[in-house]
């Protein structure tokens, strides 16, 4: 029996006690809130087998899915794709992580992205940790990068709220080019790109607040603390500007016409526990006019901060930059509907979704209307409304994690209710196991979002998998939707932990299979290399000493590499440059040193580099870890490395 079933408070009855807006912010992360809901879930699964087969969702051994998706993965800090609907994962991308298999972090090219971003502070505070990039990240919010309003699948860019980090991953070969680290600003959190006309900046958050200047000369001071809105400029992987705001900052979204953006605060208070961050009823949603405050970059309104234009948007600062809009309380998710129109803000600790109708936006910049003029809809939906995704028509589907439900409604009904009108915007309420956060649908976050399926990443898996310790999986679903209907046709376990996803249709991802010889990734090694005298493009077996520097260029070609051994000494740093020379789809090596901690990827037509010192004399084995080829086992080689003449 699962502890769960011991407790004698259910789920629904803990809910109906407690659903004021004060008790529920205490109860949201309770014990007895979080294992109450064990007896709801089987019921509502079916076989999902045969609900795949009758939706028509089926994906043969062997067969291509519709869609690819883009998963984050939380604090394993990689990002994942998966195949929809048949939720097949595909691959990893390392990012944020560090990568055994492929050497994230490992090799220099990976080091070089891994460390070039970051500010000259980190870089010194890392050191002082024997660091020289931060082990770990937190990557929530994956985003394709857009061309009028729509994925044009050139990058996807995703935040590291561990360490203040946004990423870019190059959709051609599905690699990690660029990591930068934000000046100013905590804790980047909520991240969107710029959707109309195309992706200039990718906007981010910082969630948490601390001082203009953090350099301990403010402390334990908060109404001395501030938060910074950041826009970076998407084609260099800089900072664009920066925007000083009142208020924390959670998750991030912008208007299909290139004129807003808007951000969620759920510490309007400014409060540093969580009764000081819940005491309000209303907190408020920040609206960012980018015309104007590319004007004030222009006309020189901003203070430099650790080389950062930072514009001040905080309230009461009678500037044009930005407005701020009360919504209740400790609002979450904001996310953009595919109507152009309609902006939906979940509340979180109020039962409701906040509808802003985005043409109204002008009006609150131009005159002095009531900032709560631009609400157009406030339903009722259910406790502790998170994200809102959107089928196409008209419909949206909103997370429910308190419930754990989804909620599908009708967004112009809302607005009829909300006018007083006596109509039910709920179409339907659908139990999802368990306490939902993100969810997507296909296409959703674009002008071309469609209804086909509907995805839930639920934090909770408690009892529905075999025990696998005292941590549990999160618990991921899918369903394919059939005009009301929600049919669930995947229901399985995911590791720590995706938050975001994006569907994608395949007609706007397009990989290469092999690498360009001279792609920019190893730009930096193919100028060594040139240095060296040694042509990348052509069979490699040449060991270059320089000082106590050796370079070792070997090539490989299933099963061998150029080199069957080479020798070094003892103390000497090597670097070991392997090109891929095997040009198939899928002939990928990789270069393990053993007892060095080395090891690296190189797929077809790739040149990666590894430095490691040679500290201890004596032969050492290096083996192609990717199995390869008949004679894989084979393919390996000796490191001598002579004892120091003393
Ligand atoms: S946040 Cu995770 S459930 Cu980081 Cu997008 Cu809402
Ligand atoms: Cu090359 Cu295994
Ligand atoms: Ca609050």
């Amino acid at each position: 029996m699962s502890e769960g079933k011991k407790l004698p408070i259910t789920r629904r009855n803990l809910l109906g006690a407690t659903a004021g807006g004060a008790a529920l912010a205490g109860a949201f992360g309770s014990r007895a809130m979080l294992t109450g809901g064990a007896a709801i879930g089987a019921a509502t699964v079916a076989g999902t087998t045969s609900a795949r087969a009758a939706a028509g969702a089926e994906v043969g051994p062997g067969q291509l899915d519709e869609y690819y998706g883009f998963w984050s993965s939380g604090q394993c800090g990689e990002m994942r794709i998966l195949g929809i609907p048949s939720m097949r994962e595909l691959m990893r991308i390392p990012v944020f992580n560090i990568d055994s298999a492929t050497g994230w972090g490992i090799t220099n090219e990976s080091k070089r992205i891994l460390t070039e971003g970051l500010t000259d502070k980190t870089k010194a505070y890392l050191a002082a940790n024997g660091l020289e990039f931060p082990r770990n990240g937190d990557l929530h919010h994956p985003h394709m990068s857009f061309t009028e309003g729509t994925y044009d699948g050139r990058y996807l860019f995703m935040n590291d709220k561990a360490n203040t980090r946004v990423a870019r991953v190059r959709c051609d070969v599905m690699k990690c080019d660029k990591i930068i680290e934000i000046p100013n600003a905590k804790g980047i959190h909520g991240l969107r790109p710029q959707k109309w006309p195309r992706t200039n900046y990718v906007f981010c958050n910082g969630e948490d607040e601390v001082p203009m200047v953090n350099d301990g000369q403010i402390l334990d001071e908060p109404d001395k603390y501030v938060n910074f809105y950041t826009a970076i400029n998407a084609d260099e992987m800089t900072i664009a500007w920066q925007v000083m705001v009142t208020g924390n900052l959670d998750n991030t979204d912008c208007d299909y016409d290139g004129k807003y953006a808007f951000s969620t605060s759920y510490n309007s208070e400014m409060g540093m526990d969580l009764a000081g961050m819940t005491e309000a009823d209303m907190d408020h949603v920040v609206v960012f006019n980018i015309a104007e405050i590319e004007k004030g970059i222009e006309a020189g309104d901003y203070q430099e901060l650790n080389g950062v234009k930072v514009l001040d948007g905080r309230k009461g600062q009678n500037k044009n930059y930005t407005r701020y809009v009360p919504i209740p309380n400790n609002p979450h998710g904001i996310n953009m509907a595919p109507d152009r129109i309609h902006l939906c803000v979940a509340g979180k600790l109020s039962p409701t979704v906040s509808v802003i109708d985005v043409r109204k936006l002008d009006a609150l910049f131009e005159s002095d209307v009531d900032p709560r003029s631009v609400v157009v809809a406030e339903p009722e939906l259910g406790l502790g409304p998170l994200h809102t995704c959107y089928d196409g028509q008209g419909n949206a589907f909103t997370t429910l994690f308190l419930d754990s439900q989804v909620v599908k409604w009708n967004i112009e009904k809302a607005i009829r209710l909300y006018n007083g009108e006596d109509v039910d915007p709920i179409i339907t309420k659908q139990d999802v196991h368990y306490q939902p956060g993100h969810n997507s649908t296909v296409m959703g976050e674009t002008l071309e979002a469609s209804g086909k399926y509907y995805l839930t990443m639920n934090k909770f898996s408690k009892d529905r998998f075999l025990n696998v310790g005292p941590l549990k999986p999160e618990n991921e679903q899918l369903f394919a939707i059939d005009g009301d209907k929600l049919t669930l046709i995947h229901d399985g376990p995911t590791f720590a932990e995706p938050h975001d996803s994006i569907i994608v249709d395949p007609s706007k991802v397009n990989p290469k299979s092999v690498w360009d010889r001279n792609d920019p990734m190893w730009a930096e090694t193919r100028r060594q290399a040139e240095a060296d005298g040694v042509d990348l493009d052509d069979w490699q077996d040449t060991v270059i000493r320089d000082g106590n520097k050796v370079r070792v260029y070997m090539s490989s070609e299933a099963p061998q590499f150029s080199l069957d051994s080479f020798t070094v000494q003892q103390g000497d740093e090597v670097t070991v440059i392997v090109t891929n020379m095997d040009d198939i789809d899928d002939l990928t090596h990789g270069f393990t040193m053993n007892n060095h901690g080395v090891a690296m990827e190189i797929s077809p037509q790739q040149t990666a580099s590894v430095t490691f010192i040679a500290a201890q004399p004596g032969v050492y084995w290096y083996y192609c870890q990717w199995f390869c080829h008949a004679l894989h086992m084979e393919m390996r080689g000796r490191m001598f490395v002579e004892p120091k003449s003393a």
